[in-house]
């Protein structure tokens, strides 16, 4: 059944059988010390409020039988799916690839390409890997969605500006309305979420909708 999620720029209609939640890299390499967001420079402390709202939003999307993915964003141990531009940048000794605390960073199958436990997925739900910062690249996510009939995509995840923007545009693109969970978001730069929110639903919302964790609780739980 449809409910209204109120939203800006405007409140939308979502069906829960079209509707998919997806949690961008909630992964120990971007919240916890020593990981690839650290490497970078960033305080990862910044990122752990998003891990509440998204907590909720989860167990509110489990409850409504929402198709659910989970993305990592990682590289296989050779590198072969990274390109030279995204490794060259950086310390060497804290680039892609090099060892640290939990393991390679940013290498699928290390200690820190795995999703932080408060946020683990559950059993039937899809892992997207992906290589690139959109959701959508080089990835089977379009197929998933397509086999699922999925309209609606309400994203949540970190980083607001990064990863989370870049799955919002590509999904835009594609045909998907694409509501960005805000207080389910985070960045290392809290201007850049800010301002990154904003630009998604500003001009009539020129590539998506910005919702709250509680307004899209309320909508899945029908309270609203
Ligand atoms: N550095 C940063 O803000 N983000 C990323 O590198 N990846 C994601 O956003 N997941």
């Amino acid at each position: 059944m449809p409910h209204i999620l109120a939203a800006e720029p405007a409140p939308l209609t979502i069906d829960p059988a079209t509707t998919a939640l997806v949690v961008i890299d909630m992964q120990r390499d971007f919240l916890e010390p020593g990981g690839f967001g650290e490497s970078l420079g960033n305080d990862v402390s910044l990122l752990q409020a998003a891990v509440p709202p998204i907590r909720a939003v989860l167990t509110a999307a489990r409850g409504a039988g929402l198709l659910v993915v989970h993305t990592r964003e990682g590289h296989k141990p050779d590198l072969s799916d990274a390109p030279p531009a995204k490794l060259e940048r950086g310390e060497p000794s804290a680039r892609i690839g090099a060892p640290g605390p939990m393991g390679r960073i940013l290498i699928r199958g290390e200690p820190g390409h795995g999703i932080v436990p408060a946020l683990a997925p559950m059993r039937g739900e899809v892992v997207i890997d992906k290589p690139g910062k959109g959701a959508f690249y080089a990835t089977d996510l379009g197929a998933v969605l397509a086999a699922r009939r999925i309209a609606t995509l309400l994203v949540c995840g970190v980083t607001t500006e990064v990863c989370v923007h870049t799955t919002i545009r590509e999904g835009n693109d594609r045909g998907y309305r694409c509501v960005a969970v805000g207080d389910g978001c985070a960045s290392y730069f809290p201007e850049f979420h800010r301002v990154g929110l904003a630009m998604i639903a500003a001009q009539g919302g020129i590539f998506g909708w910005v919702a709250s964790s509680a307004a899209v609780i309320a909508a899945l739980s029908g309270t609203s």
